[in-house]
Formats: structure tokens, C-alpha cells, sequence
């Protein structure tokens, strides 16, 4: 096939990729809006590249003409979650979605494959609208923990040095390191409260110091310097001191000052 064809062909999978990665990080930066924590750590998105596809068609006996229908991952998008409890509730946020239709879903978490590889995918249709009109194409999401993670790019890149067969020894390595991941993955989900408690009290710190700075910077529009520079002086004191509650009243006060110039100004 020529080189423009495949472009051709690959254009709606490359719009689908760069929409559903759009999609998938507005809900992390939803959670981060509201000071939550965001079950989705990391999105990526990728086109099948031709090399891999052609092999694909080889290995499995797929002709040109049933290319799009057999080969479901030619749009990919992976999904990092911090703990292995995050997978479930990413995976109940892409049922509930009316932009996508889950078509298949394979439980490689619960299920591990013989190599070791741990993961949740899920094969969805999903419509791009082109030139031509709305086209419906079908992606691969994989869903796994940062740790599940680790495991597949290592792996993945012993399977292309060795081209799929990796010695006895290293793979027995693998699968050794493979448990290993699923006693970490237990591990940090035992202290999974703890961490998540310190991240949304993070999280719930950042917005509030993000507030405070934005509304130094537009006081600055309406109040003369020396009073914005007493203030902003005011705020690293607060700051310095580490103290949520110190910050929480500082913010409000600050709320009043700039509603009180808003009003002068009018
Ligand atoms: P790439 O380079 O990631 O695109 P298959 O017959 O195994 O090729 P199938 O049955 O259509 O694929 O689906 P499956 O088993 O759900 O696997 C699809 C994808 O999951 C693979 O895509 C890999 O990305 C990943 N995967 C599956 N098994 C393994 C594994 O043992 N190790 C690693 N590292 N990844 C795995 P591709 O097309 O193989 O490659």
C-alpha cells in the first residue's frame, strides 16, 4: 500500500488518539480543580506504527480488507493509575461515558498472562468526525499501575532485543519480578488512605496558594503598590508557617480586601 494511503487510513486514528488523550486528562485536571484525588495518574496515546501493523497482519493472517475490523489497536491509549483499586473506578468512569461504547474487555490484573504481563484493557468503539463525514473507529485502552507499568516497557523492550523469544533464565526473571510487583502494588494499596490524604491536602494547598497569588496579581489593577506589597509581604509570613488554618483565614481576608477595591473601582 503507498505511504499516502496509510496516511489516509491512519488520519481518523490520529484525531481519535489526540481527542480521547484531551478527554482523559480534563478528568485528572477536573479532580485537581476540586482538590481530589484523580484515579487517572498519566494518559499517553499512539497510532499503531505501519511496521507494527504489517506485522500484526502477518502474524494473524489479516488482509488489507479486513485490516480496520481485525486490527482493534491501531488506536492506543494508555492509562496509568496509581494503585491497583484505581483501575476499577477508571474502568466504571469509561462504562458510564456516552462517547464511547465498551465492545470487549480482557482482565489481565486478575487474570495475569503467562509472561507475566499485568493489565486492563478494554477494546471501545468511538466516532471522530472527518472530512467525510462521522467515522467509527475502534481503540485499545489499557489501563495498569505505575508499577504494572514498569513491568511492561522493560519487558516490551526484551521482547523486540530477542524478537519474542526471550531465554528461560530472563523470563523466569521476568515472572519472578512480575510477583514482585503484585507485592508492592498490595503494599501501597494498604497505605493507599494515607497517601491520598496527603496528596488532596496537597492538592487543597496548591489551589489555595494558586487563589491567593491570582488575587495579589489582580489587586495590583486596582490598589496602589505600597498597599499590594504590604500585603504580599503579609502572605509569605502565612506561608512560611506551613499552617492550613493560617492560610484558609489569610485567603478569605484577602477575598474581602479585593471585593472591597473591586467596588471602589466601579
Ligand atoms: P504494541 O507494540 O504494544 O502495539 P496479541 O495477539 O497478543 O498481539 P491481542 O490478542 O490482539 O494481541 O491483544 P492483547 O493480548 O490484549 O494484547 C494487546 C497489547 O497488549 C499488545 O500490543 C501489548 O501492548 C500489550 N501486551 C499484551 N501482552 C503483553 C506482554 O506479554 N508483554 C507486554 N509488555 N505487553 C503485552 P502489541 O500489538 O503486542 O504491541
Amino acid at each position: 500500500m503507498e505511504i499516502q494511503i496509510w496516511r489516509e487510513l491512519l488520519d481518523p486514528y490520529q484525531l481519535a488518539v489526540d481527542e480521547l488523550v484531551v478527554k482523559f486528562e480534563h478528568i485528572i485536571e477536573e479532580h485537581n480543580n476540586k482538590g481530589l484525588y484523580s484515579p487517572i495518574e498519566l494518559v499517553i496515546g499512539r497510532v499503531k506504527s505501519i511496521d507494527s501493523i504489517l506485522d500484526k497482519m502477518y502474524r494473524k493472517d489479516i488482509s488489507l480488507g479486513e485490516l480496520e475490523e481485525r486490527i482493534e489497536d491501531i488506536a492506543g491509549i494508555r492509562i496509568t493509575c496509581q494503585f491497583v483499586e484505581d483501575i476499577d473506578r477508571v474502568v466504571e468512569m469509561i462504562k458510564k461515558r456516552s462517547d464511547m461504547d465498551v465492545l470487549q474487555e480482557k482482565d489481565y490484573v486478575s487474570h495475569m498472562k503467562s509472561s507475566g504481563y499485568r493489565s486492563y484493557h478494554m477494546i471501545i468503539s468511538y466516532v471522530v468526525n472527518t472530512m467525510e463525514g462521522p467515522k467509527e473507529i475502534h481503540a485499545e485502552i489499557q489501563i495498569r499501575t505505575l508499577a504494572m507499568d514498569f513491568w511492561a516497557t522493560i519487558e516490551h523492550s526484551l521482547q523486540y532485543k530477542y524478537k519474542d523469544n526471550i531465554p528461560d533464565h530472563i523470563q523466569k526473571k521476568l515472572i519472578d519480578a512480575s510477583e514482585a510487583i503484585i507485592v508492592l502494588d498490595r503494599a501501597m494499596s494498604d497505605v493507599r488512605d494515607e497517601i491520598m490524604d496527603a496528596q488532596n491536602t496537597n492538592k487543597i494547598r496548591e489551589n489555595l496558594i494558586k487563589d491567593i497569588l491570582n488575587n495579589i496579581q489582580n489587586l495590583y489593577k486596582v490598589a496602589n503598590k505600597g498597599e499590594v506589597s504590604r500585603i504580599q509581604e503579609e502572605f509569605y509570613k502565612v506561608y512560611l508557617t506551613e499552617d492550613m488554618g493560617k492560610l484558609q483565614h489569610f485567603s478569605r481576608q484577602l477575598d474581602v480586601i479585593a471585593e472591597g477595591f473591586q467596588a471602589q473601582s466601579l
